[in-house]
């Protein structure tokens, strides 16, 4: 199944919004199989954000992704990459398509709440430097799955 890497801001945390961002995951009907919260150190941000080294927005990134804890994630779903990004909206709130979570929560395109992967190979890539094999769980069935597998044994 794809997986993706999703992070609940700084900002977002301070203010409050960690259930509500993980229930629309959770409503969606998503698969957290890894979560926690940590606060990003220097190094973590610069590999988070490595692409972006060297835009004129660069420092502020790295200041705002490493000003406070994050929730880190690691969700699985059918097209989850694609979905979770819908999901979140476009990078500037106040053009993000109503109804998505930047846009109805975010306000700065510097603080906009929400990061996700952006294809595969990033998914990859950030999973990788955010959680050690072992902190997954990989090894539950949501009811869905239970349901579905029961449904289809007999
Ligand atoms: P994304 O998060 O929608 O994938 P990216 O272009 O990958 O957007 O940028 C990473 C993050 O950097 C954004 O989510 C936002 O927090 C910040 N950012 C992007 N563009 C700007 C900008 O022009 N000014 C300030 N911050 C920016
Ligand atoms: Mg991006």
């Amino acid at each position: 199944m794809e997986r993706t890497f999703v992070a609940i801001k700084p900002d977002a945390v301070k203010r409050g919004l960690i259930g509500r961002i993980i229930k629309r995951i959770e409503n969606k009907g998503y698969k957290i199989v890894g979560m926690k919260m940590i606060h990003p150190t220097l190094e973590i941000a610069e590999k988070h954000y490595a692409e972006h080294k060297g835009k004129p927005f660069y420092p502020d990134l790295i200041k705002y992704i490493t000003s406070g804890p994050i929730v880190a994630m690691v969700v699985e779903g059918k097209n989850v990459i694609e979905g979770t990004r819908h999901m979140m909206g476009s990078t500037v709130p106040n053009s993000a398509e109503v109804g998505t979570i930047r846009a109805d929560f975010g306000v700065t395109k510097e603080c906009n709440v929400i990061h996700g992967s952006d294809c595969e190979v990033s998914a990859e890539r950030e999973i990788a430097i955010y959680f050690r094999p072992e902190e997954l769980c990989e090894d539950w069935k949501t009811m869905m799955e239970l349901v579905l597998e029961a449904q289809f044994s007999d």
